[in-house]
């Protein structure tokens, strides 16, 4: 039995279009990618989603720059990052937009509930804006350095009227949850730093903006001289791929008492570290004040830095996967982020530790590869051999269950490592084994043909446990032993390769001698 759900929906953060896509942004989009493709090798009906997020001042300001409408710097940013995600094999079902007509309906509907629920108030606001963080901050915030506490750039001073959602109303529902739901947030530390935030009387939540200050950004529905604040749109936008809200329906009807038959609520957002209190205390505040459930899991992933550095723009460190890319493959960039960072924590990107994992796939998965169909080839013409396939069993065992746990508990540089393990043990079989030897003495040919089933069900086994990861790569390593297609994890124990074709080639993962920087 399956133990994953049969339906789940997953999200990364809709990503500023501002910029271009670089490895931070590529690398929770293989991450969500790694977690959509097991829960669908498990069985699952997935939804993945994945987006651009379009309003607000940040937009504004660089259309401005550009020299462009706001909408002709997103449709050009959207269609960068749509392309990228293509280009790197992302899977995923949804690709959503906030300029996006029906997304923009939903915003309103929602913000309209919240009204008609009497959680929104009119009031002055008079503190300190970061535009590139698309955040308000009070004098004490600022600290000496009198700059955003979260990225250092300058802040604005503002005072004007704004809308304003009770979210203090909610503070003590959200500790309670939070305490009810011990592994909500993951990693662990980030839940308890988010219980800690709660310590402090939460406050309420600016919700608009004058249309007079800025204009790109949707309509609030009961005053149109206002736009809605850049994240209360941005987080809705997990509602509406959800399909919950009919925002054309009339109130009562649009799906706010009732989401289902809908993808609503999602098991799980993927986000960064940065952007943990909008999603731990701004969303399931407003979806508190909506009437609307929570999320399942939130997975507060770790900051990839560059030596001792955070990786930023201004500073001119990003590491561009595309380029890593042309040198190396697609699967083996994903393999290096997703293997590499422990989930939830930070890690450094050094070209010597992307050199190393390289080799681990060169050196262990390919090289198993290349030596399995090799002696396929040499000693029973290309043929599989029919014979036990069972010589690693209680090993493959023991590591497909540690995958799986360390797949569901979103330890997932901890699953792929125990794939990489099965790669290692058959290495190790294969040197005790002897085949070579085994192939010179015509008695022991029973023998030599249980080796070579044992070896090429450990491919099998290795291709459906990091295909997640790898799915190019891997898509060919099951063709190479003659499958049709990765076997599922449920298929894995009912396998047979008998009689099955194995195809050579050339290596998988070729070694390289070249330096990267
Ligand atoms: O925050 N290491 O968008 P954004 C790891 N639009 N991950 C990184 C990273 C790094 N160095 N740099 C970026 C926004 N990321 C909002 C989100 S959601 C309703 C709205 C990843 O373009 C990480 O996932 O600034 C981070 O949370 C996200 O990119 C921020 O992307």
């Amino acid at each position: 039995m399956s133990r994953t759900p049969q339906r789940f929906y997953l999200t990364t953060p809709i990503y500023y279009a501002t910029g271009e896509p670089h490895i931070g942004h590529a690398y929770t989009t293989f991450l969500a990618d790694t977690v959509a493709r097991y829960h669908r090798q498990a069985g699952a009906q997935v939804h993945f989603l994945t987006g651009t997020d379009e309003h607000g001042q940040k937009i504004q300001e660089e259309a401005d720059r550009r020299d462009l409408k706001p909408i002709e710097l997103c449709d050009e940013m959207a269609e960068r990052f749509r392309e990228a995600w293509e280009h790197l094999d992302i899977s995923y079902d949804r690709f959503i937009r906030t300029t996006e007509a029906e997304h923009i309906r939903v915003v309103q509907a929602f913000l309209n509930r919240l009204n008609d629920r009497g959680l929104i108030y009119e009031d002055r606001y008079s503190g300190w804006y970061c535009v590139h963080e698309e955040r308000y901050w009070t004098e004490k915030d600022l600290g000496q350095e009198r700059s955003c506490p979260e990225c250092g750039r300058p802040v604005r001073e503002i005072e004007e009227k704004n809308y304003f959602f009770r979210m203090s109303r909610f503070q003590e529902e959200l500790i309670q949850h939070l305490e009810t739901h011990p592994e909500w947030i993951v990693p662990k530390a980030r839940q308890n730093e988010v219980l800690g935030f709660l310590q402090k009387p939460l406050s309420d939540l600016s919700i608009s903006r004058p249309r007079s200050r800025l204009s790109w950004g949707v309509p609030l529905p009961f005053d149109e001289d206002h736009v809605t604040y850049v994240w209360v749109d941005a987080l809705i936008n997990y509602v509406t791929a959800s399909g919950a809200i009919r925002p054309d329906s009339p109130p009562g009807e649009q799906g706010f008492e009732d989401v289902s038959g809908s993808w609503w609520p999602a098991d799980l957002h993927i986000i960064g570290k940065d952007i943990l209190t909008t999603h731990a205390v701004y969303w399931p505040t407003l979806l508190l004040g909506a009437g609307l459930p929570l999320p399942r899991k939130i997975l507060s992933h770790g900051w990839w830095v560059v030596g001792e550095t955070k990786m930023s723009k201004s500073l001119g460190n990003v590491v561009d996967p595309l380029e890593l890319e042309e040198e190396f493959g697609k699967d083996a960039v994903r393999w290096y982020l997703i293997r590499e960072m422990p989930t939830g924590h930070d890690a450094s990107y050094t070209p010597e530790r992307f050199l190393a994992r390289y080799e681990e796939l060169a050196n262990i998965l390919g090289n198993l590869a290349s030596r399995v169909l090799s002696m396929v080839d040499r000693y029973r013409g290309g043929e599989i051999p029919s014979a036990e396939a069972d010589g690693l069993a209680a090993k493959e065992k023991a590591l497909v269950e540690r995958y799986r746990e360390a797949m569901d508990a979103l330890r997932v540089h901890e699953a792929l490592g125990a794939g990489m393990e099965m790669a290692r043990e058959a290495n190790g079989y294969v040197e005790t084994q002897e085949p070579w030897t085994l192939a010179k003495d015509p008695n022991r040919s029973r023998e030599l043909d249980e080796t070579l089933a044992t070896l090429l069900r450990s491919l099998a086994v290795v291709a459906g446990l990091l295909f997640p990861v790898m799915p190019a790569k891997m898509e060919e390593l099951a063709r190479r032993i003659g499958l049709d297609g990765v076997p599922t994890l449920e298929a894995l124990s009912s396998l047979n390769l008998a009689g099955r074709e194995v195809e050579r080639g050339s290596p998988l993962f070729p070694r390289k001698e070249t330096e990267v920087s």
